[in-house]
């Protein structure tokens, strides 16, 4: 069938919306209709050209609230009707990865996913016969996507798609990297680096885990507010300080903080989060993705002295089985998302949404079709 996409012809260009085609769901496929998605920084890191996974032309988007049109033979666990967020993390609860008990990252249809394909190795969007790729298995940039049915969470009826979209990327993201990937206790200290969508949630997940101080960084004064609403204890200006960030972080808190949390992609950036860690038993967790090709960087004698570098996707949560969850901490007012919601923008506006988030005004744009 028809549909209006945005799509991402080359890195570097506005996306156009375009009439292109789309194929109704193999054995296996979920068709769904968009009703909102969010705009994360990955989307415009990739249409930047920097992602090396980056394909063109494609239909970006991972930050989908949706409803079931149709499934494919051999689907079980959906049906029409059901509202669903978008996995780019799917959970087939079967292989190697998904069985460990050690991470979230299911590798199942990782070979295809990465190269814009469905399992099948083909594609399901195209424009007058010329295929169009995937994006991270989502492509919610779009009036309807086809997704495996394990890149589908399912998910309370309740919960308004148009906020809870951004649980399928920055506020699960964030919240899951302080809960579940560095599990901060109470009492302890935290630095996040970066306040968009996922540094903002890294203090909602902070706040959560009952952190004594979260010391909030950016280069923008005007996140302090929204930083300080949402539960940072500090706030520093990375410009104003005269010095090194890492000492004034070391300063503040007797020796540096035990937690920290890259949320921005700067390389340099996830080495000064891993240097204001305290000696001993510090953890810093990157979250943001550096640009292709580039490498982080530390004196060994950092990890040797107690010091721990780690990484989150998708804040180490599972999709289908835990971020129905999510949704109803979300319902119960436990989680915070209305607040991340700083612009509501119809589909054709699209582009402006990255203008915004370049321009630093927002922090989450959602697109409604
Ligand atoms: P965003 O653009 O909304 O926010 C980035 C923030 O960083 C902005 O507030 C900006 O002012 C600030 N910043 C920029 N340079 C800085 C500096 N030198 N020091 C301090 N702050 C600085 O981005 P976002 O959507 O929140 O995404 C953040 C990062 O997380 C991106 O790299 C994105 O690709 C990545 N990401 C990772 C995952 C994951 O699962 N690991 C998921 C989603 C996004
Ligand atoms: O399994 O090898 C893999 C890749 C899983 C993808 C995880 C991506 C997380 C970081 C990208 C930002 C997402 C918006
Ligand atoms: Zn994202
Ligand atoms: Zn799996």
């Amino acid at each position: 069938m028809k549909m209006k996409a945005a799509v991402a012809w080359q890195a570097k260009a506005p996306l156009e919306i375009e009439e292109i085609e789309i194929q109704g769901p193999k054995e296996g496929e979920v068709l769904v209709k968009m009703v909102a998605t969010g705009v994360c920084h990955t989307d415009a890191y990739t249409l930047s050209g920097a992602d090396p996974e980056g394909l063109f032309p494609s239909i970006l988007g991972h930050e989908g609230g949706a409803i079931v049109q149709e499934v494919g033979s051999g689907v079980t666990s959906l049906q029409p009707g059901d509202h669903v967020i978008p996995l780019y993390t799917p959970e087939c609860g079967t292989c190697k990865f998904c069985t460990s008990g050690k991470t979230n990252l299911c590798q199942a249809i990782r070979s295809t996913q990465g190269k814009g394909l469905m399992p099948d190795g083909t594609s399901r969007l195209s424009k007058d016969g010329k295929p169009i790729y995937h994006y991270m298995g989502t492509s919610t940039f779009a009036e309807y996507s086809v997704l495996p049915e394990i890149a589908l969470a399912k998910i309370n009826k309740e919960a308004p798609l148009e906020k809870v979209c951004l649980l399928g990327c920055g506020v699960t993201t964030g919240i899951g990297a302080v809960l579940n990937t560095a599990k901060v206790e109470p009492g302890a200290t935290v630095a996040i680096f970066g306040l968009g969508g996922i540094g903002l949630s890294c203090i909602q997940g902070a706040v959560l885990a009952k952190a004594s101080r979260i010391i909030a960084v950016d280069i923008n004064p005007e996140k302090e507010t929204i930083a300080r609403q949402l539960g940072a204890t500090d706030f520093l200006n990375a410009k104003d300080i005269s010095g090194s960030i890492t000492e004034a972080i070391i300063d503040m808190t007797d020796g540096g903080v035990d937690y920290s949390f890259e949320c921005v992609g700067s390389v340099k950036l996830m080495r000064d989060a891993l240097e204001c860690c305290h000696k001993g038993w510090g953890e810093s967790v990157i979250i943001g993705v550096a640009g292709a090709g580039e490498e982080i960087a530390t004196r060994p004698f950092q990890l040797v002295t107690g010091r721990v570098w780690k990484g989150s996707a998708f804040g180490g949560v599972k999709g289908r089985s835990q971020l129905p969850t999510y949704v109803e901490d979300y319902l119960s007012g436990k989680i915070k998302v209305d607040e991340m919601v700083t612009h509501v923008l119809p589909f054709e506006d699209i582009n402006k949404a990255f203008d915004l988030m370049h321009e630093g005004k927002s922090i989450r744009s959602v697109i409604t079709f």
